[in-house]
């Protein structure tokens, strides 16, 4: 289980199985240096268990970049539930999903992730305590996606001031790819802020949405990844970010919620190439964890809200890094990241 980005190999790995309910799911601990491992459950078709291993895997190992990142003393784990979640997500399997989640001690505690709701963590909820970001009605912090939202635009502006040397998007063309739970809302904090914008969104009913919110101040076009915009904001599918697709590229930024935006770990270093800051994914896109570790933490609103913001000051920290040693803004992000796993205390104490 050694994996490249942290240099720290997975704790604990659990495979859960209930005949009676159907369930297959895969926890994974990555590491709990900063903290008991914090992430979401992920429910997807995935072809077996080979694939899906290998999936919560390398989510697992992002939760730890994005807690050490974010500065929040948590360690990073991820819970991966093999089945469609149209068909296979029954309130019997996702309560005997929570009590394998339970027999972890805390060590593990889960949230929402692609293919499940609030709604089903306060199912999951029944049967274990380690569970956050349930809906507001049980108690949890609900949806994550106005607090990732905001991250990813304090990221935005931070990247903006580094860019072109005043922190505001006024005036800049930004192109959101994905106007679902995260990119609506980064659409609004844009155009507040003065931003051109234009989206893209295969779903209709998304876009309807942005009509109806935003008018005609929101072009919709069939695709924004190439075209002739300042910032290209990732917010739909992970994986957008091929060699192909960079060396179209007319953006000079690119920040955005998706998650693992990057196809393959060297297109970090084709964007710098070309002159294309790039934003680590996991930096930008904590705000969601900042929220739901808040509830595990006991951190005030105030204090949520002030660690979303401090996503400008670690991006601000990145881009300083990587233009002062000559590193590619994931090598810069990578450096922190293991620097905060390898000083615990430090970690912890500029937490929150
Ligand atoms: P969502 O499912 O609500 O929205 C995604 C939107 O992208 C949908 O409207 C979908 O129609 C659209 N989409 C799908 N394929 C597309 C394509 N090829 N081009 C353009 N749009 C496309 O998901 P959500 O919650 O907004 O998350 C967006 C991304 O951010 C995901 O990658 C997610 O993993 C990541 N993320 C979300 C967090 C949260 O708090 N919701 C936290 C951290 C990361
Ligand atoms: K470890």
């Amino acid at each position: 289980f050694d994996r490249a980005e942290t240099g720290r190999s997975h704790e604990q790995v659990v495979f859960c199985r209930d005949e009676s309910t159907g369930l297959r799911a895969i926890i994974s601990i990555h590491d709990t240096t900063l903290g008991p491992a914090l992430g979401g459950t992920r429910f997807h078709p995935y072809a077996g268990e080979a694939e899906a291993l290998a999936d919560g895997l390398r989510l697992a190992e992002g939760m730890t970049c994005k807690a050490a990142a974010a500065g929040l003393p948590l360690g990073g784990g991820k819970a991966v539930v093999i089945g469609d979640p149209a068909r296979d997500k029954t309130p019997a399997l996702l309560r005997s999903y929570g009590r394998f989640v339970e027999r972890l001690g805390g060590w593990y505690v889960t949230a929402a992730d692609v293919g499940t709701t609030a709604e089903d963590l306060d199912v999951i909820g029944e049967t274990t305590r380690h569970v956050v970001g349930r809906t507001t009605a049980a108690g949890g912090s609900g949806d994550s996606g106005p607090a990732t939202a905001r991250g990813v635009f304090e990221a935005m502006r931070a990247a903006a001031g580094r860019l072109w040397g005043s922190e505001s998007l006024a005036g800049r063309r930004v192109g959101v790819e994905g106007v679902g739970k995260v990119g609506r809302h980064l659409v609004g904090l844009l155009l507040e802020d003065g931003a051109s914008v234009v989206v893209a969104d295969p779903s209709r009913a998304a876009t309807d949405r942005i009509r109806a919110l935003h008018g005609r101040a929101v072009a919709v076009l069939p695709r924004v990844r190439d075209a002739d915009v300042d910032v290209y904001a990732p917010c739909a599918l992970g994986a957008t970010l091929t060699a192909a697709a960079v060396a179209e590229l007319r953006a000079s930024l690119v920040c955005g919620a998706a998650n693992n935006q990057l196809a393959v770990p060297e297109v970090d270093g084709a964007l710098a190439g070309r002159g294309v800051t790039w934003v680590p994914d996991y930096v930008a896109n904590a705000g969601g964890l900042v929220q739901v570790g808040g509830e595990l933490l006991g951190h005030t609103p105030e204090q949520v809200l002030r660690g979303v913001r401090a996503i400008g000051d670690t991006t601000r920290e990145i881009l300083e890094v990587a233009g002062r040693d000559g590193l590619t803004t994931g090598e810069a992000a990578g450096r922190i990241v293991r620097q905060r796993l390898a000083r615990p205390a430090h970690a912890a104490r500029s937490a929150g």
